[in-house]
């Protein structure tokens, strides 16, 4: 696609527009991110959405998701704050004490995702929504919170158009710009060459990314990442602009070991020097 970035998107692609931590900076103050999502058997895709907000330089990381995954993501991961979660009263506390909702990843379609997805977009945090949180979207019309980031993958994004996928991909910068304007929201349009669109219609291109980003857990990564960025002061817009920069960076860091069998794991540890604005 035609790269038609210019100052001041392009600038809000570099990690140079991070947000500065301050010498006396806390926990407490660079965000409490909520991670919701991991139904039966996606478990792994909100676990990845919570450590990429970790490694994006959050304070603190919760994770609300079905009992049967909160064991091993406490030993893999005890930095997380992993509880299972068995409908909205459960969640209600957690929200409480979060100022971002990342909100969808594995979640799945069945009445236990669509109760903790109606009481997160209730709340109305600055949420980033992704994956099952935009397929029940499309199914279940409801008003989303006003600092909103929308991450289709083009799949996602005919669903929320009521057209094909193929639709998306033949005219991405109309449907991307149909669904911030449907929506009021910052769209990220996920793929080769991911356009961030803001609620106004303004367009950014990532010049940066790879196909071994087609592989299972991309999606939910860069959703993490950008509620980090939220969590740490982030505007939406310049949210999803600098956290789908840092993701192709650092898939294309990752890369360098072979874009073949690239795994969204890999990306964790060059993201980390990345948003330290260290070589990569
Ligand atoms: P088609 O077939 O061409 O019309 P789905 P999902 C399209 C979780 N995960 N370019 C393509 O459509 C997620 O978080 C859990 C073109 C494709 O067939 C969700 O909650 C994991 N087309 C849930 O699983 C790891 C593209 O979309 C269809 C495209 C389901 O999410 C995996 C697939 O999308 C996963 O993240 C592109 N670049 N990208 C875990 N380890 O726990 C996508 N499409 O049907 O929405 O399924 O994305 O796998
Ligand atoms: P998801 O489909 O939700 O797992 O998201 C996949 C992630 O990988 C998105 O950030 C995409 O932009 C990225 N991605 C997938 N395939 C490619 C590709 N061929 N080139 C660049 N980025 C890609
Ligand atoms: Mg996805």
């Amino acid at each position: 696609p035609r790269n038609i970035l210019e100052a001041p998107d392009a600038r809000l692609l570099e990690p140079a527009g991070l947000p500065r931590r301050p010498r006396d900076s806390h926990k407490g103050g660079n965000g409490h991110i909520l991670a919701i999502g991991g139904d039966h058997g996606t478990g792994g895709a909100v676990r990845m959405a919570a450590e990429a907000a970790l490694r994006t330089g959050a304070g603190l990381v919760s994770v609300a998701t079905r009992e049967e995954n909160v064991v091993a993501m406490n030993a893999a991961r005890p930095e997380l704050m992993a509880r299972g979660v068995n409908g909205p009263q459960a969640l209600q506390p957690m929200l409480q004490k979060a100022s971002v909702v990342a909100l969808g990843p594995g979640l799945g379609q069945s009445a236990w995702g669509h109760a903790l997805w109606t009481t997160a977009l209730d709340a109305g945090l600055p949420t980033v929504l992704d994956a099952d949180g935009l397929n029940l979207l499309h199914a279940a019309p409801r008003p989303l919170p006003a600092r909103i980031v929308l991450t289709p993958h083009p799949g996602e994004a005919g669903r929320l158009l009521g057209v094909s996928t193929a639709d998306v991909q033949a005219d991405r910068f109309a449907a991307g710009r149909e669904i911030a304007k449907r929506y009021r929201a910052v769209v990220v349009l996920k793929g080769n060459g991911s356009l961030i669109v803001s609620s106004e219609g303004a367009v950014a291109v990532c010049p940066w990314g790879n196909p071994g980003m087609a592989s299972g857990g991309m999606g939910d990564t860069l959703t993490g990442i950008i509620a980090g960025l939220m969590g740490q002061g982030c505007e939406p817009y310049e949210a999803a602009c600098l956290g789908v920069g840092l993701h192709a960076r650092a898939a294309d860091v990752a890369a360098r070991a072979g874009e073949r069998g690239l795994l969204a794991g890999d990306l964790l540890d060059p993201l980390r020097r990345l948003v330290n604005g260290l070589d990569a």
